[in-house]
């Protein structure tokens, strides 16, 4: 498998455009090596058109990640089971509106506005992450997306810290150190459910697991030899693991965890391969990815439909605000 991407991303990077001057040629020399040094970009330094494009495409998807994926959560505020819970729930909510800030302002420095980056969402030009589009049934859910969902989006943005472009890089720390803590309530949510709960919220919890599981898994993106987009971030440093190898690190991760919590892991493939130090897990239901990345998942339209309703009734602040900072010039 990883040869087979390996020799993908090979042909891949060859199609990186080619420079239009010598001047270019000099400058994009430049920035390659900057890369190769392990060097970080800033919003002022040149850059590639392509790695600037990348960068406003792979971000501002991540904002309109956390703030879409505020929603299936929002549903589940007013049913919390105790106060602790609810006021979790809440600052967790809070804390992926304070990620998708930073992330559109770290968009906003590579010259792309939010509401440029707000209309490609709104008309559906711009993708979020699959995962968003998925119900949310019952409490258990919230834990599981902890769990999961935080989990997955963890080992995929922990070597985005690292990331080539410096500012996207930086709002990565502060967005990591509150996804651990996301990551820990929903497990403790999880773990009171098992070993205090009843036989019906033990079942609820598994039933959830068997829900987010395959889609989990998803959020890392196809196959690495599927991803076109894999073999340029990878050369410029935007991406720092593949999508494959970031999800054997999950399931790795994650079984471990599941067994701890006393649930099964809907895969009667998983075993353990000492061969390849890893658990073998089966095989993926990409068409049911695409078809959810395309727009015809579960909850897609109402999603979209939400944030749509969202900026339309707040069109009244904007407005005054924007007065507001008129007045204040004078
Ligand atoms: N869903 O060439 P590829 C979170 C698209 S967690 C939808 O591999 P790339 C949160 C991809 O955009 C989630 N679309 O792309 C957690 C591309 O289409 P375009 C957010 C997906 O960019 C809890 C095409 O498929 N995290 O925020 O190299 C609570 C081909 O893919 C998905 C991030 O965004 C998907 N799962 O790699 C609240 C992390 N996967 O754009 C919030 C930053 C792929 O060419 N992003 N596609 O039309 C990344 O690390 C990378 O963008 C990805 C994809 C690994 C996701």
């Amino acid at each position: 498998m990883y040869t087979q991407a390996m020799d993908t991303l090979g042909k891949e990077a060859a199609l990186a455009p080619v420079p239009h001057s010598a001047d270019e040629a000099r400058l994009q020399a430049r920035f390659d090596a900057r890369i190769d040094a392990g060097e970080f970009i800033e919003a002022k330094d040149w850059m590639p058109e392509h790695y600037r494009k990348t960068l406003v495409r792979q971000i501002s998807q991540h904002a309109h990640s956390e703030i879409v994926g505020m929603l299936p959560e929002g549903n589940w505020v007013t049913r919390a089971p105790t106060l602790k819970r609810k006021a979790i729930l809440l600052a967790k909510i809070q804390d992926e509106g304070g990620h998708g800030l930073y992330l559109y302002s770290a968009a906003e420095t590579l010259g792309s506005s939010r509401d440029e980056m707000l209309d490609a969402l709104h008309t559906g030009r711009a993708k979020y992450s699959s995962i968003f589009n998925y119900p949310t049934l019952t409490w258990a859910d919230m834990g599981v997306i902890g769990w999961l969902v935080d989990g997955a989006a963890i080992m995929n943005q922990v070597p985005i810290c690292r990331c080539s472009y410096a500012p996207y890089a930086r709002a990565m720390v502060r967005i990591c150190r509150e996804e651990s803590f996301h990551q820990r309530q929903g497990y403790d949510a999880l773990l009171t459910m098992m070993q205090q709960g009843t036989e019906a919220q033990q079942a609820m919890v598994q039933d959830a697991v068997n829900r987010w599981w395959w889609p989990a898994l998803m959020m890392f993106g196809p196959p690495d030899d599927q991803s076109p987009n894999s073999a340029l971030s990878m050369r410029w440093g935007i991406k720092r693991i593949s999508n494959d190898e970031l999800r054997q690190k999950f399931i790795d991760a994650t079984v471990p965890q599941a067994e701890l919590l006393g649930v099964t892991l809907p895969d009667p493939d998983l075993q353990w391969n000492a061969e390849r130090g890893h658990f073998d897990f089966g095989p993926i239901d990409w068409a049911e990815f695409w078809q959810v990345v395309g727009g015809d998942g579960p909850c897609n339209r109402e999603r979209l439909g939400a944030r749509v309703q969202a900026w339309e009734e707040g069109a009244w602040v904007r407005e005054a605000a924007l007065v507001h900072a008129t007045r204040n010039e004078h």
